[in-house]
């Protein structure tokens, strides 16, 4: 164990790395998979049942939290990890992009965004500084820098007028983070699907110096080939010895191509929210627990899965649980959806190690195309 932050890369295949991230609150191993706790939990599952998942970080929200039940409250009751009983390390986002996707009558400008909150309709104002300050109090491991995430298509005056207001709110996360031992700050590049854009900011980024870089801006309705596009040159341009995230990705198939194309950490609502939809995630693709097909099926979800959800149930009792409307339904697809993801990246990293990422790619595809049957 170690009282700083730092990032160490135990081995490359082609543009992928495997490594560690180190905090003083447990390791990371990279490539990382965070499952997302916005309201201070993962929805229907225990902080234990998390890690035996085989999650070694949890996302928590700015935006969530100092809404309800607001950062001064958790840090009167000893913080985020106290609060919710997970005392591995944890990275809280900024805010500024779920205030554009949640917030009503939302307005920026140089100094911030104001809104009215999506639960009471109060009013609230984010800054770069009032991030840097709600994830201190929230006792987070790594911060965010407070950003501005246009959706796509945008027009690309639009996208780097955005960018660079983005590049301005860093360099004032940067001075407002101060000097935090222990606790690490990343930038976030934006720039939209434009070359020229990503560079401008990748340099504004690394001229700041940050712990580690994510690539924002993705994942906002380009569709995979223009993610995976921008994923051919972005990361590239991040230092090669700092971790690289991409935010809010993805799908099993876009963590393996981002993962291929030198992404060390992401975080996605899919696994755990899709579980209580009734959608399950496997290596044969998507399955839908809620169709016909499954009520009389004795088999488990996933032959080759060994969570409890594969280990003590059949399709037969998934799917009547989910009809049924049983809060254990919601429990054990998301467990099961965050047991696969976690296996996932663990077949990532030992391939990486390995030097056979393209065959453990070519395998994960083949299996897919074959289908649920
Ligand atoms: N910025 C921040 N959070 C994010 C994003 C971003 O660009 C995205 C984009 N996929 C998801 N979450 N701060
Ligand atoms: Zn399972």
């Amino acid at each position: 164990m170690t009282n700083r932050f730092s990032f160490s890369l135990k081995a490359t295949d082609g543009r992928a790395r495997t490594g560690t991230i180190s905090t003083p609150r447990g390791e990371v191993r990279t490539p990382a998979f965070m499952p997302v706790g916005t309201a201070a939990t993962v929805k229907a599952m225990l902080p234990e049942s998390v890690r035996d998942t085989g999650a070694d970080i949890l996302l928590g929200n700015t935006y969530h939290l100092m809404l309800r039940p607001t950062a001064e409250r958790i840090a009167r009751l000893g913080g985020l990890h106290d609060f919710m009983n997970w005392q591995r390390p944890i990275l809280t986002d900024s805010g500024g992009f779920q205030v554009m996707s949640l917030a009503d009558l939302r307005k920026l400008d140089e100094r911030g965004v104001t809104f009215k909150s999506h639960i009471d309709g109060s009013r609230h104002e984010l800054t770069p500084e009032r991030s840097m300050e709600i994830q201190r109090l929230l006792g987070s491991d790594i911060v965010m820098c407070f950003d501005e995430c246009p959706s796509l298509p945008a027009d690309e005056s639009r996208v780097a007028d955005s960018m660079r207001l983005s590049m301005r709110w860093a360099e004032r996360s940067r001075a407002a983070f101060g000097d935090r031992p222990g606790h690490a700050l990343f930038g976030i590049q934006q720039g939209g699907v434009t070359p020229e854009l990503r560079e401008e900011s990748a340099k504004a980024l690394t001229d700041i110096g940050f712990d580690g870089y994510a690539v924002g801006g993705l994942a906002v309705g380009e569709g995979q080939e223009a993610m995976f596009g921008v994923l051919d040159y972005a990361p590239e341009m991040l230092p090669h010895d700092k971790p690289r995230y991409l935010m809010g990705v993805g799908k099993p198939d876009d963590i393996v191509g981002a993962v291929a194309r030198g992404i060390d950490m992401m975080d996605c609502v899919l696994p755990s929210r899709s579980g209580r939809t009734g959608q399950a995630w496997t290596r044969r693709g998507q399955v839908n627990i809620k169709n016909a097909r499954h009520q009389d099926d004795p088999r488990p979800l996933d032959e080759s899965c060994g969570c409890p959800a594969c280990r003590s149930y059949s399709r037969a009792y998934l799917h009547h649980v989910f009809r049924a409307g049983e809060m254990i339904s919601g429990m054990l697809l998301t467990w099961h959806n965050l047991h696969y993801y976690q296996d996932l990246m663990q077949g990532l990293r030992d391939a990486i190690a390995a030097g056979r990422l393209e065959a453990f790619t070519d395998e994960f595809h083949a299996l897919r195309a074959e289908g649920d049957i």
